[in-house]
C-alpha cells in the first residue's frame, strides 16, 4: 500500500523516506534551494518537488530517476551486460560468440572526477553531465565459415547501445581462462586413453578414484609453441568414504597432463620425480603402489569425527542490539562515523574501494587488490610451471564465495552481490560476493591519570569490507578495514590446503616440506600487489619517503649522540622502490599544497608496507620475467586510465609482464603534486610447516594506511568511552579472592607507580 505525502520538512532534521511514500515534499523556504541525498546521491532541489522511491521531479525540468541511473562507480547491472551481450552479438552476425568477463569499464577519471565534485557539493541535478556506462567484455568469436576462435576486447556504450572500441587482441598474449575451460579440461583427461593408461600404471588403493584439479600452465617454455594449454595435478580420492568432501590432497599422483585447448587433447604426461634432494631432478623413483605410505587427514568434521572436536568452547556472541552503525545506500554508498565511500565489485580484482572521504575530507580516489603472484621453488621441471597469477589468470569473480552468515563473520552483516558474465553471454548474480561489517579490534586509545586512577579508553572499532576466494587448494580472505582514527589497513589473509606433490617414503627435500606422509609441501611464494589511487585533499600529491638515521657525536649538532636525523626524500620521477626496514623507512602521499596548520608540515598520508620479501626466483628465469612488478615493494607511477593491473591485462602464459608496473614506470612522468598512484608488493614467503596440514591457520598480512599531519588532533579523540554492559566477570577460575579481582585495575595502576 502507497502513502501519498504533502508535508513540510523540518529544516536540519532529516527527512526518512521510507518505501511506499510518494508526493509532493514541501521545504522550508529559507533553505532553498537545498541539500538533499538521495539513493546515495546528493542533489541540490527547489523548496517544492515531487517525490517517489524511485523518482525526484523538480517542475520545469525532466523527471530525474537516480534508481535508473547507475552510480558511475556501480558495476554493470544484469541489464547492462544483457545489452553488452546484444550489442557485441550483433557486431559478430553468424558467429560462435564465446564469452569471458564482461565488467564496468570505469569512466576517464578526468571526466568522473568533475561529477564527483558537483555530487559532494551538492549540485547533483538531472542536468549534470554523466560519464557514459561503458562494458568491457572480452571474447572470442569463431566468425562463420571459420573454425579458429579469435580473441578480441569491445568497449559498448550501453547507454547508447553501441560498440565504441574494439580490439582484436594479438595472440601473443591469452585470454583469461574460465570455469568452463577447465571443466573441459578434466572431460578431455577423463577421456584420454594416454592418461588412462598411465593411470593404470599405478596400483591405487581397493575404492580410491582419480582427482584432476585444473591448473593454468604457467610460464611457457622456450620450447613451447604459443599455444593454450592446461595442466592438472592428479590426486586419489577414497571413495569408500562416500563423501564428496573427503580431502584427496594427501594422496597426490607423480603426473600432470597437458591439455591442447583448441585440439581438446591430451598431448603430453609429464612424469614428476618423486625422490628428495639427493635423487635427481628427472627419472622415475617411485613404486607402482605410489599411494601405499600416504595417509588419509580429514577436515570435514563428519569425517574427522564429531567426537575428536574439542568440547570445551563456550559459546561467543557478537550482538549489536541496536543494529549496525554504518548505512550502504544506493550505488554501494557506505557511509560509517566519519567515513564515506562506494564499493564495487568486478570479475578480475573482486571488491574495490571508490571515491574515499573522512569527515568531508578526501582520501583516496580507489583501493584494490591489482595482482597476486604463486611461484612455486621445486627446482624439478615442469615445476617452474606451477606459477599462478590468481587475479589476472582467471579473474576471480567466479571463485568468489558465497559468504554464509555466521560464518564468515560475526555480528550485523550486511552482504552485497556481485554480478558475472557466464560464457553463454548470461549475466547471473553473484550471491554475497563481499560481507561489510563492524568489529572490535581490542583497545583503541587509553590513558590512566595515575595519581588519581582514573582511565579513559575507547574501544577500537572496524568496519571491514571482505571478500574471499577460493582457488583450487588455496582461500584468500581480502579485506579492506577503516578504523575510528582516519586509519586503513588492506589486509590479505592466506588459508586453505598448501599444495602438495608425492614424495617416496622415507625422503626429504630442501625445496620443501613432508607435512604428510608422501605429500611434499614446496616451498612458494604469495606476491600481492595493492593498488592505491590516494587523494589527499585533492588528487594532485607527492609520495615521499622518509628514513630515520643515526647521527655521530658532532660537538655542535649532536653533543650527547642521541639525536638522529629524519630524511625525506620526495619521489621526482614515476619509479621502483623498496622498503627499508633498518633504516625505518615509511612512505608518505602528501599534499604540498596544504599545510597543517599545527605542525605546518604537508597534509598526508602515510602507508606502511609490510617488512616482506620480494621475489625469490632468479633474474631472468621465467618466473621472474613474467612478475617483473615483484621485483619492488613500491611502484610510484602518474595515473593513466585504465592502468590497473601491476602485471598487466595478460598473465596466463605469459613469458614476460607487459603493460604492468615496470612498464608504467618507463614513461618517466613527473610525480610531483600530479595525480600519482601507489602500488605496494607484499609477500608472504612460504615454507610449509607441518602445522599448515590439512588446512592451514590463516597467515596475515596488512598494510597499513594512516594519516600523518592530516588532521588536527587524533581523530578518534571524540570517541566514546562508553563502558560495554555485556562484560562480566570470568567464573571459569577458582579464585581465593574473589574482591582482588574487581579491584584488578586500581591494583595495576598502583603497580606502575612501583616501577618508577
Ligand atoms: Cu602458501
Amino acid at each position: 500500500m502507497c502513502h501519498a505525502i504533502h508535508r513540510t520538512c523540518e529544516e536540519s532534521k532529516p527527512f526518512r523516506f521510507d518505501k511506499d511514500i510518494w508526493g509532493w515534499l514541501e521545504l522550508p523556504s529559507s533553505t532553498s534551494p537545498s541539500r538533499l541525498t538521495f539513493r546515495g546521491s546528493a542533489l541540490l532541489i527547489p523548496p517544492s518537488f515531487f517525490i517517489s522511491t524511485s523518482l525526484i521531479y523538480i517542475p520545469g525540468e525532466s523527471p530525474l530517476l537516480p534508481a535508473m541511473v547507475p552510480h558511475p562507480f556501480s558495476a554493470l547491472t544484469i541489464e547492462e551486460c544483457d545489452i553488452a551481450r546484444d550489442v557485441i552479438l550483433q557486431a559478430h552476425p553468424g558467429a560462435s560468440v564465446y564469452f569471458r568477463i564482461a565488467q564496468l569499464l570505469e569512466p576517464p577519471k578526468a571526466e568522473l572526477t568533475k561529477f564527483l565534485a558537483a555530487e559532494h557539493a551538492g549540485q547533483l541535478s538531472s542536468s549534470t553531465p554523466r560519464p557514459a556506462r561503458m562494458a568491457e567484455v572480452k571474447y572470442d568469436a569463431i566468425e562463420a565459415g571459420s573454425k579458429v576462435p579469435v580473441y578480441q576486447e569491445s568497449w559498448v556504450d550501453v547507454g547508447k547501445k553501441e560498440r565504441v572500441k574494439h580490439d582484436v587482441i594479438s595472440t601473443e598474449f591469452h585470454a583469461s581462462l574460465t570455469f568452463p575451460e577447465f571443466h573441459t579440461f578434466v572431460e578431455v583427461c577423463e577421456a584420454s586413453p594416454m592418461f588412462k593408461e598411465k593411470i593404470k600404471e599405478f596400483k591405487l588403493p581397493p575404492g580410491f578414484e582419480i582427482v584432476i584439479e585444473p591448473w593454468p600452465y604457467g610460464g611457457l617454455d622456450d620450447s613451447d609453441e604459443n599455444r593454450r594449454f592446461f595442466q592438472g595435478l592428479i590426486f586419489a580420492a577414497d571413495a569408500s568414504k562416500k563423501n564428496l568432501d573427503t580431502n584427496f590432497y594427501p594422496y597426490p599422483l607423480p603426473i600432470i597432463p597437458i591439455m591442447d585447448w583448441a585440439k581438446k587433447e591430451i598431448i603430453r604426461i609429464d612424469e614428476l620425480a618423486t625422490g628428495g634432494t639427493a635423487d635427481p631432478f628427472l627419472g622415475k623413483t617411485h613404486t607402482a603402489g605410489v599411494l601405499d605410505h600416504c595417509k588419509s587427514s580429514e577436515y570435514v568434521p563428519e569425517l574427522f569425527g564429531e567426537e575428536n572436536l574439542r568440547k570445551d568452547l563456550k559459546a561467543l556472541n557478537v550482538t549489536q542490539p541496536d543494529g549496525a552503525s554504518f548505512t550502504v545506500g544506493e550505488g554501494n554508498l557506505i557511509e560509517w562515523q566519519k567515513w564515506r565511500f562506494r564499493v564495487s565489485f568486478n570479475p578480475r580484482e573482486g571488491a574495490v574501494i571508490h571515491d574515499v572521504w573522512y569527515d568531508g575530507r578526501s582520501i583516496a580516489y580507489r583501493l584494490s587488490y591489482s595482482e597476486m603472484t604463486v611461484p612455486y621453488a621445486d627446482p624439478r621441471p615442469p615445476y617452474h610451471r606451477k606459477q599462478a597469477f590468481d587475479f589476472g589468470d582467471g579473474g576471480l569473480g567466479h571463485c568468489c564465495n558465497n559468504l554464509q552468515l555466521g560464518c564468515d563473520c560475526l555480528g550485523v552483516i550486511k552482504y552485497l552481490d556481485g554480478v558475472v558474465m557466464e560464457t553463454d553471454g548470461k549475466a547471473r548474480k553473484a550471491d554475497n560476493v563481499i560481507c561489510v561489517h563492524e568489529q572490535d579490534n581490542g583497545i583503541n586509545w587509553k590513558h590512566t591519570n595515575w595519581r588519581t586512577g582514573r582511565g579513559v579508553v575507547t574501544r577500537r572499532r572496524e568496519l571491514v569490507v571482505q571478500f574471499i576466494i577460493t582457488l583450487a587448494n588455496y582461500e584468500y580472505i581480502f579485506a579492506y578495514k577503516f578504523d575510528q582514527a582516519g586509519g586503513i589497513v588492506m589486509e590479505a589473509r592466506a588459508t586453505g590446503v598448501v599444495s602438495v606433490v608425492h614424495i617416496d617414503p622415507g625422503k626429504t627435500a630442501d625445496w620443501g616440506n613432508v607435512v604428510s606422509p608422501g605429500a611434499l609441501a614446496q616451498n612458494h611464494q604469495h606476491c600481492f600487489c595493492v593498488r592505491i589511487d590516494p587523494a589527499i585533499d585533492g588528487y594532485n600529491n607527492t609520495v615521499v619517503y622518509e628514513e630515520s638515521h643515526p647521527m655521530q657525536i658532532d660537538a655542535v649538532q649532536n653533543p650527547n649522540g642521541n639525536r638522529y636525523e629524519v630524511r625525506k626524500t620526495p619521489i621526482t620521477t614515476s619509479t621502483g622502490l623498496d622498503i627499508d626496514p633498518l633504516n625505518g623507512r615509511v612512505f608518505k602521499v602528501q599534499n604540498l599544497d596544504k599545510r597543517n596548520p599545527i605542525s605546518g608540515k604537508p597534509v598526508g598520508y602515510k602507508i606502511i608496507p609490510p617488512a616482506t620479501q620480494k621475489l625469490l626466483a632468479a633474474p631472468n628465469s621465467i618466473q621472474n620475467n613474467r612478475a617483473l612488478f615483484a621485483q619492488h615493494h613500491v611502484w610510484v607511477t602518474k595515473y593513466k586510465d585504465h592502468e590497473l593491473y601491476a602485471a598487466g591485462r595478460y598473465t596466463l602464459q605469459s613469458r614476460h609482464e607487459s603493460g604492468g608496473v615496470a612498464d608504467a614506470v618507463k614513461r618517466n612522468e613527473s610525480t610531483v603534486q600530479e595525480d600519482v598512484v601507489f602500488w605496494n608488493v607484499f609477500s608472504l614467503t612460504h615454507n610449509p610447516r607441518v602445522e599448515d596440514w590439512p588446512v592451514m591457520p590463516v597467515e596475515i598480512t596488512q598494510v597499513s594506511i594512516v594519516p600523518s599531519d592530516f588532521f588536527t588532533a587524533n581523530p578518534s579523540i571524540d570517541v566514546p568511552s562508553s563502558k560495554n554492559n555485556g562484560s562480566q566477570l570470568a567464573d571459569c577460575c577458582p579464585t581465593t579472592n574473589g574482591t582482588n579481582g574487581v579491584n584488578g585495575h586500581a591494583n595495576g595502576v598502583n603497580g606502575v607507580n612501583g616501577t618508577h
